[in-house]
């Protein structure tokens, strides 16, 4: 009789072991959210002239979306972010241009600008 009182304890404490597992549910939106932050969209503004130049560097997250807004307030100006090969085409001076892309692809890539031949910022993605 003893025994059998004995596995009535185990298995209470095994239902109370899983009982605690009900923690779990808070873990998992925990995941979740970090999911989230991963694929939020990450805003870089350059400005030429001011911001800009081989020596600014940006680092993301791979899988992030990032969006870089990009303005050239003396002339007019072309973008041209390198590996990822997304291009704003040509802007007129003062116009704001935006390359939006999925960083998808690791690696150390150039924006340049197509009239200079400037590099412009250096985005790193791991
Ligand atoms: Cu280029």
């Amino acid at each position: 009789m003893k025994r059998i009182l004995v596995a009535v304890g185990l298995l209470t404490a095994l239902t109370a072991c899983s009982s605690s597992s009900e923690v779990a549910p808070t873990e998992t939106i925990a995941a979740e959210s970090s999911v989230v932050d991963a694929a939020a969209v990450i805003e870089i503004s350059v400005i030429v002239g001011e911001n800009s130049g081989p020596d600014r560097t940006e680092t993301v997250a791979l899988g992030s979306t990032v969006r870089i807004s990009l303005l050239n307030s003396a002339s007019e100006d072309d973008f041209h972010l390198h590996g990822y090969d997304v291009a704003s085409g040509e802007v007129p001076a003062g116009e704001e241009a935006v390359i939006e892309f999925v960083a998808d692809a690791a690696g150390e890539f150039e924006l340049e600008s197509h009239v200079t031949g400037e590099v412009l910022l250096v985005i790193t993605v791991q």
